[in-house]
């Protein structure tokens, strides 16, 4: 059961959009990730047009790396992934994206409870407005302002959450800076994920660095394949070092 110990050691993870992988793309990434030794393939995005069970299936088809379900809505539910990350956007004050939308998932959720991986998502701002904060009609915490995201971080532990994910929104003009990964890292002791516009190695290992358990990398590989390999790479010196 790949919840037990997900993200116990350094791991990076491929997030697949549907609406953006398929065909000969998806073949070749997965390729590079299974050559790579890519840890997860994260599937979802803020809005899809294309299938999740589909991407899903034809990523196992094609791989044995496990699939982590990040859904975007509840459109995006699947019982096919290996594990289902429960999203708490706890950056933001609506109340669907809090409990509401879980109280409408969790019959549907009942028979794969042993899927499930609870997750404090907070929304760091890093440079423009993304996808993320539109659908989601949340603001995200300004990237200066650490101590909020650490206070977040805080609680979303205390509510007995298991993971921190730190986005900063695909696409975005940076990544979530290290002195906030820092900042995380020494007030709470779950794991802590990092994504959004992560696009070189320099970036990798400066989010291994500041204590990132997990980096979730999307559109960086999408553009340029080989960050997959640099990524795991910088993945294997984390590891040693510790
Ligand atoms: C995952 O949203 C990110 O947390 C993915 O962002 O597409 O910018 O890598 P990128």
């Amino acid at each position: 059961m790949i919840k037990d110990d997900f993200p116990g050691k350094k791991s990076i993870a491929l997030l697949l959009d549907p609406d953006k992988t398929s065909g000969k793309d998806l073949k070749r990434i997965l390729q590079i990730a299974s050559g790579s030794g890519t840890d997860y393939i994260l599937v979802g995005g803020s809005l899809t047009f294309s299938s999740i069970d589909t991407l899903i299936e034809s990523v196992k088809n094609q791989c044995r790396i496990p699939v982590v379900l990040f859904p975007g809505n509840l459109l995006q539910l699947s019982l096919k992934a290996d594990a289902i990350l429960l999203l708490s956007l706890i950056s933001g004050r609506n109340p669907e994206l809090l409990i509401g939308n879980h109280v409408i998932a969790s019959p549907f959720l009942r028979d794969a409870r042993e899927k499930l991986i609870s997750v404090g998502y907070i929304l760091v701002g890093c440079g423009k407005k993304t996808s993320v904060e539109y659908i989601s009609q949340t603001e995200a915490i300004p990237s200066d302002k650490t101590e909020l995201v650490v206070a977040t971080a805080m609680a979303g532990e205390m509510l007995g959450l298991k993971m921190i994910y730190l986005e900063a929104g695909s696409g975005a003009f940076h990544p979530v800076p290290a002195g906030i990964i820092t900042a995380v890292r020494e007030n709470v002791s779950v794991p802590i994920a990092v994504g959004g516009g992560i696009k070189t190695r320099g970036e990798i290992a400066a989010a291994f660095k500041a204590g990132a358990n997990l980096v979730i990398l999307g559109n960086g590989c999408e553009k340029n394949p080989g960050l997959l390999e640099e990524a795991c790479a910088e993945r294997d010196s984390a590891r040693q070092a510790i």
